[in-house]
């Protein structure tokens, strides 16, 4: 874009646990690159990362935020950057997830007073999951009472392994940092420092035979030998460099982002590979090809489509094609500087950049130069787990919920919306109570739609637990026509696998051919409307066995009514049963909250089914009927301090117990109706 080789751009994420300095870091880094003139901050709401109403108003980041800027660094060389400063808020995980996906490295933040916390390992793991072929850590929070690098060092490495290792210490008054390759390391890191350049030695040595041969025959590395070791051992992941910067004050930034330049890989250096697996040429005279990995819907702009370069060179006023919609233009290309974005002619592998007004673009979709074949992998957004039912305030609120609901889904991958006929409610599926309340405000702001959030009712069903008798006469025969129909049948539970639930058992003409399909209506009819609290009901077989029918009065809507009032009386002797959905539920729980999980699944009328493990979590499986789960994402986090998490699939309905089912029939909102009624 700026001439700058593929070799010579650095693509990461920020990320960890919220509250670690992410913002302010990028505030610092934006500062120092010349993005802003001046140093920005969360805590008075002048961030250039945390811009928009919510994320001023709750002072955490809740939109990734992507930044280009080009930096000189000390080796001469022109180096174009982009960094994506990402919540660390659990709600808003996806963005994370996203902007790891389309990073080449990872700079995890730590708060050296709060350690290793949930997000610290949360982020971490995401960096694998992602595939980030290099990461670096870097410490905050050194000002504060009470806070010791060494000992941040100790807790990371013992966390996350041997191979972060410090590259810098911070000095006793905080108002530098001192490479571990100084002469004037402060006293008390003496013996670490020795200690940790010892180690940093060994890994550039272990980069290549040749160093190895070098470094055993006791010849010292030079600088620029151990520099490309530990760049190549940063790759293969040997080598994971621990910096401490002061924010705040900007201590510590330029040696962050000469750290970046030099230890950090680039495009080039990241293996990925796409959707059939097949490796992805990072080089500019490839096809273009990129991955739309954020939609954002801006009132000024529109629709605007953050893409991540992946192969080939992206030019304004491209042809390009969307594999899911067809043929579409580039008409004119940005790059992203948080809410500002500037005008650029081309973008090469590693590059993200904004395309605003493309055709109906989703985040996932692979951009390409017609004739590509390359798809990108997509990236794996965490399934909704809070579930909220949505009612409009006012009939002019109602009107516009569609579309207003639409676009907040739109642009946030980890919310969705769906209408259930059953309930006739919509519902809205995200991460949290916060992220629910988050998309509610983005309705007003956006679409100027006000809302109130609800807990979803439970789609129950009805079906039958013995066989029962049913007998309706429908006569009306006072004064002009008259009506008439008799219909006897008998209910039972459908037996697995049999498809036929209505059988014609008449003989002798009892009821004359043409009114069975009119009975079967009202049968159909009925079933939307069960005996025990009016819900539909499902898996019964019906027997019509006889009947009595008049010549005159006798008519289609007459058996009708027989019909469907004969199955009310037939089910109501079948012992009819309520059934509520159950939830297969897979919670991922440190082993120190397992007894806390399960005695609350007790509460939920859950039943475990067996234990597993997975990495350093224990998984507990268990089944949990629905109207159990709709806020269990919120009180999940709150017995485990927000170190587990779970999700669920529908797993099958079930008998609601009796002393429940008093409770839901109480509160039905249907009627027990009869068909004359
Ligand atoms: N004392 C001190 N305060 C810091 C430091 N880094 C950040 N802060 C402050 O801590 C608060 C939170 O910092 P942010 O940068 O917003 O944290 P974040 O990691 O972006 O948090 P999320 O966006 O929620 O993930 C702000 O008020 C910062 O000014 C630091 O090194 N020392
Ligand atoms: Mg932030």
């Amino acid at each position: 874009m700026y001439n700058i080789p593929v070799e010579d751009v650095r693509n990461f994420v920020l990320a960890g646990h919220s509250g670690t300095g992410k913002t302010a870091l990028t505030d610092a880094l934006a500062f120092k690159l010349g993005i802003n003139d001046r140093l920005g901050s969360s805590a008075n709401g002048s961030s250039v990362s945390d811009y928009t109403e919510e994320e001023k108003n709750r002072k955490i980041s809740i939109f990734s935020a992507t930044f280009n800027a080009q930096y000189d660094a000390k080796n001469g060389k022109k180096y174009n950057l982009f960094f994506t400063d990402t919540p660390g808020f659990m709600d808003f995980y996806g963005q994370m997830r996203s902007a790891s996906r389309v990073a080449d490295a990872g700079l995890l933040m730590i708060d050296a007073s709060g350690g290793v916390e949930v997000g610290t390992r949360r982020a971490w793991k995401c960096f694998g999951q992602t595939g980030l072929a290099s990461r670096m850590i870097a410490v905050t929070g050194l000002d504060k009472d009470n806070t010791d690098f060494l000992k941040t060092v100790e807790a990371l490495r013992a966390a996350l392994g041997s191979e972060c290792s410090p590259i810098a210490f911070p000095t006793e008054d905080g108002k530098s940092i001192v490479d571990v390759f100084s002469d004037d390391i402060p006293e008390a890191f003496k013996a670490a420092a020795d200690e940790a350049r010892e180690q940093l030695m060994e890994r550039a040595a272990e980069s290549s035979d040749e160093l190895t041969e070098k470094f055993l025959m006791g010849e010292a590395l030079t600088d620029e030998e151990v520099s490309s070791g530990l760049r190549q051992a940063g790759r293969d992941g040997g080598f994971i460099p621990i910096i401490p910067v002061y924010p705040l004050s900007g201590v510590g930034v330029d040696f962050l982002l000469e750290s970046v330049v030099r230890y950090m890989s680039s495009p080039a250096e990241r293996e990925r590979t796409d959707a059939d697996d097949n490796v992805i040429e990072s080089s500019p005279d490839a096809p273009f090809a990129g991955l739309v990995w954020r939609s954002v819907s801006d009132s000024f702009v529109g629709q605007m489509s953050y893409v991540r370069v992946l192969a080939g060179t992206l030019k304004v006023d491209a042809e390009i094609e969307n594999s899911r919609t067809g043929k579409d233009k580039v008409s004119s290309l940005l790059v992203p500087c948080g809410r500002k974005h500037n005008n650029i002619d081309v973008a090469t592998p590693g590059d993200i950049v904004a395309i605003p007004k493309l055709k109906a673009t989703k985040v996932n979709d692979t951009l390409f130069t017609p004739g590509n074949t390359l798809r990108a992998r997509p990236v794996k957004f965490p399934e909704p787990v809070m579930f909220a039912a949505v009612t409009a305030e006012t009939q002019a609120d109602e009107d516009k919920l569609g579309p207003a609901l639409q676009r907040v889904v739109e642009q946030d991958p980890t919310l969705r919306t769906e209408r259930n006929t059953e309930t006739h409610e919509t519902v809205l599926m995200g991460m949290g109570d916060v992220h629910l309340d988050v998309a509610v405000r983005l309705m007003k702001q956006m679409s100027n739609v006000s809302v109130k959030l609800n807990t979803p009712r439970i789609a129950y069903r009805e079906t039958v637990t013995a066989k029962g008798e049913g007998h309706h006469r429908h006569k009306k025969q006072s004064g002009g026509r008259g009506q008439y129909g008799e219909v006897y049948l008998t209910v039972e539970k459908l037996m697995e696998g049999d498809e036929e639930w209505y059988v014609d058992e008449t003989v002798g003409g009892s009821i004359p051919g043409n009114y069975i399909p009119a009975i079967e209506k009202g049968l159909v009819e009925r079933m939307q409307n069960g005996a025990v609290a009016g819900y539909p009901v499902v898996d019964i077989k019906v027997r019509v066995y006889d009947g009595s029918y008049h010549d005159v009065d006798s008519s289609e809507i007459a058996f009708k009514i027989a019909g469907s009032t004969a199955l009310r009386v037939g089910l109501s002797n079948a012992k009819p049963v309520l059934l509520e959905p159950i939830m297969n539920v897979r919670i991922f729980t440190p082993d120190a909250f397992m007894g806390a999980v399960t005695g609350d699944l007790n509460h939920k009328r859950g039943r475990v089914l067996g234990y597993e493990s997975e990495e350093d979590m224990q998984v507990i499986v268990a089944d949990v009927p629905q109207a159990e789960l709709f806020r269990y994402a919120a009180e999940l986090r709150s017995i485990t301090g927000g170190q587990a998490s779970f999700e669920m699939k529908f797993a099958r309905y079930e008998v609601v117990p009796s002393n429940v089912a008093q409770k839901v029939i109480a509160e039905s909102p249907h009627k027990v109706r009869d068909a004359e009624e």
